[in-house]
């Protein structure tokens, strides 16, 4: 079997392991929740108004249940392939600049998504209370990454002082690139989607953690209310100027470069070794598979900005414009679709 096979093996056999693992409890909750197939593999179900994949329900529970926030913590959130991986680097590079040598950067033997591991998709899959100070790389601060919407976030985190970045993405690419990786995953026994049935799924907000826009607009909202606690950030501006948007992430989480740093260049480098050519091309980002299965590789696609342009037709984007105006209308939030 080839990587792509492996990966579709574990994920559907993890996906039946997670609906054997339901509780009778959990069992009487999933009837009475709206269903639809997913993209790929695992079912969609809406809870607490976001479409929850079938494999996560179980882990996402206990994350809310569970998790004990510290005022120090920092969490990296997003809407999926809005750029998690970019901003795990990021934060990461930014956060513990200053707690490993240069010749021993971890990022040439774990991949963003070892270094920050996801809460509901990752750290509570196997276990409902894991023993959370032995599972990031450094404490103090910890971090720690979510694509839970802010309004189904634990209580602890939002009653805390804790920090968190949220990066988005224009919602055309994002789609391409969800429609990308989906394709990738797909479970050929199903009938699946094709683009413009997914085209139109996505329109409704039905993909994992969808609907998108109220996603975008949980953490903006919130991001106007308490500025010191949650920075919004997008991947256009991240891509147009890297060096401002990594100097206002470590201002942020109250990690600023000094004069020297700059004059080093260690915002400079921190970007490069981020980027997503340097990335993309080192080995451990290119063979083995994540927790819940996905293939390393699977997180390098382009990693450009308007590549929505070589996939979607007028139609497509037509209604998507339609649906941007209508929804973030009176919002104060735009995006960018090319730069
Ligand atoms: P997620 O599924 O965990 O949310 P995420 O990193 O958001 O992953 O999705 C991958 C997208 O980010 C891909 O976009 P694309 O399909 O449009 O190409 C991937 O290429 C892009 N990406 C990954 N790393 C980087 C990076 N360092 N810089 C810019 N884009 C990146």
């Amino acid at each position: 079997m080839d990587t792509a096979e492996i990966s579709k093996a574990k994920l559907v056999s993890l996906t039946q392991d997670a609906e054997k693992s339901w509780d009778d409890e959990l069992q009487q909750l999933v009837e009475t929740l709206p269903k639809e197939q997913g993209w790929s593999i695992s079912n969609l179900y809406l809870y607490q108004g976001f479409w929850c994949s079938a494999l996560t329900l179980k882990p996402l529970i206990s994350f809310q249940t569970h998790f004990q926030a510290f005022d120090s913590d920092v969490i990296v959130a997003t809407f999926p392939k809005c750029g998690t991986t970019w901003l795990k680097a990021l934060t990461f590079s930014t956060l513990y600049r200053d707690r490993f040598a240069r010749d021993e950067n971890p990022f040439l033997s774990s991949t963003p998504h070892q270094l920050v591991r996801f809460l509901e998709q990752d750290v509570y899959v196997n276990n409902p209370c894991p023993d959370l100070d032995n599972i990031c790389v450094y404490n103090k601060p910890r971090l720690f990454s979510t694509h839970v919407p802010y309004a189904s976030l634990p209580t602890s985190i939002k009653d805390s002082r804790c920090k968190i970045v949220y990066l988005c993405r224009n919602p055309m690419d994002m789609f391409v690139s969800l429609w990308h990786f989906a394709e990738k995953l797909r479970d050929e026994s199903k009938e699946l989607p094709s683009l413009d049935e997914a085209f139109d799924k996505s329109c409704r907000g039905i993909h994992a953690f969808g609907p998108f826009f109220d996603h975008v607009l949980g953490y903006w909202k919130a991001s106007q209310e308490n500025p010191d606690q949650i920075l919004f950030l997008k991947y256009e501006d991240l891509k147009e100027d890297i060096s401002c948007e990594v100097k206002q992430l470590a201002m942020f989480l109250g990690v600023p470069f000094t004069e020297d740093e700059e004059k080093q260049g260690v915002v400079e480098e921190i970007a490069k070794i981020c980027s997503f050519e340097e990335l993309k091309k080192l080995e451990v980002n290119n063979k083995g598979l994540d927790v819940i299965g996905i293939p390393h590789k699977d997180f390098f696609r382009k990693g450009k900005v308007g590549d929505w342009k070589n996939y979607l037709t007028p139609y497509m984007v037509e209604r998507l414009e339609k649906l941007i105006h209508q929804k973030l209308e009176s919002s104060g939030l735009t995006f960018r679709l090319s730069l």
